[in-house]
């Protein structure tokens, strides 16, 4: 049966020639997934939400050979706008009420569409993180899975748009420690969002199961006691191998999907904050 539908495009023979269309894609929100690299050719899957294949009988063939849709059109418009990426069709509302644009990039025609406007579906948060400000905490304990995570996070904050100065990495010993350090930044108000990192092996000890609680329930206490969203990237495996895969090698980066999270979070934090002051 089936258990995915993967559409492959050919942009070119070079990863250079992949390249622009893998960085706007990324600058959008979507998560890295599998990547392969054999025999001077190269494939980045590119992950999402959610996927659709739509097919269609008209008389006119679509204008683009992929949709995107967004939860903000007029974001992703200010993404590609100050990424240079060529413009098919400025930004507009469809007579069905969606807002439209779209794009060429690496010679794929990109059409990014909101259905409607969010005001509509209620309130959201956006993948943009110009001007605001993250700390990701990071633990030391098996450094080797969370440094790919660490790497994962601010790139995906910086993706967004997060300025190099506007986030701060805190290096705090084991997973244990991340709550009080978390605690501690979000307190000072000085952060819109925390990333929490850390990695728990099982490792047949008791230990696991105290510290995994521990650190769960200390995250999301520091949460909700200081209002500063939070981000949840630590893993909890049973085996290395599970946390290799989970650190960005096969399928995904935790780190990465946290980093994006605390983004989304703090956009949806600002917007509930307008909101309840009547500006939405
Ligand atoms: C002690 C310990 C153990 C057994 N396992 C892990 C682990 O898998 N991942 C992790 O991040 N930290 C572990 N630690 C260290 C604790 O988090 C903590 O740093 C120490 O108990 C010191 O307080």
């Amino acid at each position: 049966m089936i258990r995915n539908l993967i559409v492959p495009r050919v942009l070119g023979k070079t990863q250079e020639d992949l390249q622009p269309a893998l960085d706007l894609l990324r600058a959008l929100g979507a998560t890295p997934g599998h990547e392969w690299h054999e025999g001077g050719a190269h494939g980045f899957q590119l992950e999402a939400p959610s996927g659709a294949v739509e097919l269609i009988a008209a008389a006119d063939a679509p204008a683009s050979d992929m949709t995107i849709e967004v939860a903000d059109a007029d974001a992703a418009w200010e993404i590609v706008k100050q990424r240079g990426v060529k413009v098919l069709r400025e930004i507009g509302d469809t007579a069905y009420g969606a807002r439209i644009f779209s794009v060429e990039v690496s010679g794929l025609r990109l059409a990014l569409i909101t259905y409607a406007h969010p005001s509509d579906q209620g309130i959201e948060g956006s993948l943009q993180a110009e001007g605001k400000r993250f700390a990701v905490v990071v633990a030391r304990f098996n450094s080797f899975i969370t440094g790919r995570l660490l790497d994962g996070a601010l790139l995906a904050l910086r993706q967004a748009g997060a300025a190099k100065d506007d986030i701060t990495v805190v290096h705090v010993p084991g997973s244990f420690e991340i709550p009080s350090a978390a605690r501690q930044l979000a307190a000072s108000a000085k952060y819109d969002a925390i990333v929490c990192i850390g990695c728990l092996l099982r490792g047949g000890t008791l230990h696991y199961e105290v510290i995994a609680n521990e650190v769960t329930r200390g995250v999301g206490q520091s949460a909700q006691e200081t209002g500063v969203p939070h981000a949840f990237g630590v893993l909890t495996c049973d085996t290395l191998e599970q946390a290799i895969d989970r650190a960005g090698l096969k399928a995904g980066n935790k780190g990465y999907e946290a980093g994006l999270a605390a983004v989304e979070m703090a956009s949806l934090h600002s917007n509930v904050a307008e909101h309840m002051a009547g500006k939405r």
